[in-house]
């Protein structure tokens, strides 16, 4: 690697929340597509990086991570900054909604978007019951009195993995009738927050996210790769 970070990602994939980590720190790295029209997520190359099959990998000196938490806390620890460090007071609080975000949120939305998977014989049921889960889960965050990543000017780990996954329901997953941001007026400043931070522009250019990626998502129209 000529630099220390490679990012094997599909655009608007989750490798996404990994390429605003990485902008957001100022951190050179480089992107090596994972065609997944050609299940390339399912190659023999890929998987023995991930041996999950799942986006995003990224490869670092310390040798390739997956999961999306944890290569963002691992950014955030090696680099400084996006989460409160070890010793610090908030420490607790980010730990714990970075952990929600990843065992909440982020797997809710896969079962909305894979419901085959998850339930073969009653994926429409799943589905549904998928809509009422994350308008859930979106209530509670929006109602957290702890969660002030949420509101601050300042980068976090948290945006970084929030702002896709405030995208997302409006785009895939079926019908996408249901989901509406501004149910949520408190997620809708943080996205509007995200995305016009010089990361997110960045970000949104190199997948073909356009201009207001996270508060009124559009289908994306990359440069490279598909996103499904
Ligand atoms: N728990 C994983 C989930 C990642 C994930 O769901 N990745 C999706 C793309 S956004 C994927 O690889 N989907 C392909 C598949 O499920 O085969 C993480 O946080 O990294």
């Amino acid at each position: 690697m000529t630099v220390p970070y490679r990012l094997h990602f599909a655009p608007d994939n989750a490798s996404l929340c990994i390429r605003l980590a990485l902008l957001e720190l100022g951190l050179p790295y480089e992107t090596v597509l994972v065609d997944r029209g050609q299940q390339g997520q399912r190659s023999a190359g890929y998987l023995a990086l991930n041996p999950n099959g799942l986006i995003p990998t990224l490869e670092t000196p310390d040798g390739p991570i997956f999961e999306t938490a944890a290569i963002l806390l691992w950014l955030a620890d090696r680099h400084g900054g996006l989460m409160a460090g070890p010793d610090a007071p908030q420490r607790g609080a980010d730990l714990k909604w970075l952990f929600w975000l990843s065992n909440t949120l982020h797997p809710a939305l896969r079962m909305l978007f894979y419901p085959e998977k998850h339930d073969p014989r009653n994926p429409d049921s799943l589905h549904a019951a998928s809509c009422t889960r994350i308008t859930g889960i979106l209530d509670v965050l929006s109602a957290a009195t702890d969660a002030d990543w949420l509101d601050r000017d300042a980068a976090s780990a948290h945006g970084c993995y929030l702002a896709p996954m405030l995208r997302w329901p409006a785009l895939y997953g079926g019908t996408t009738d249901w989901f509406d941001l501004t149910r949520w007026p408190r997620l809708v400043d943080f996205a509007h927050r995200v995305e016009t931070r010089p990361a997110s522009v960045a970000a949104a250019q190199a997948e073909g996210l356009g201009p207001t990626p996270f508060s009124a998502p559009r289908a994306p129209n990359p440069p490279e790769g598909s996103a499904t």
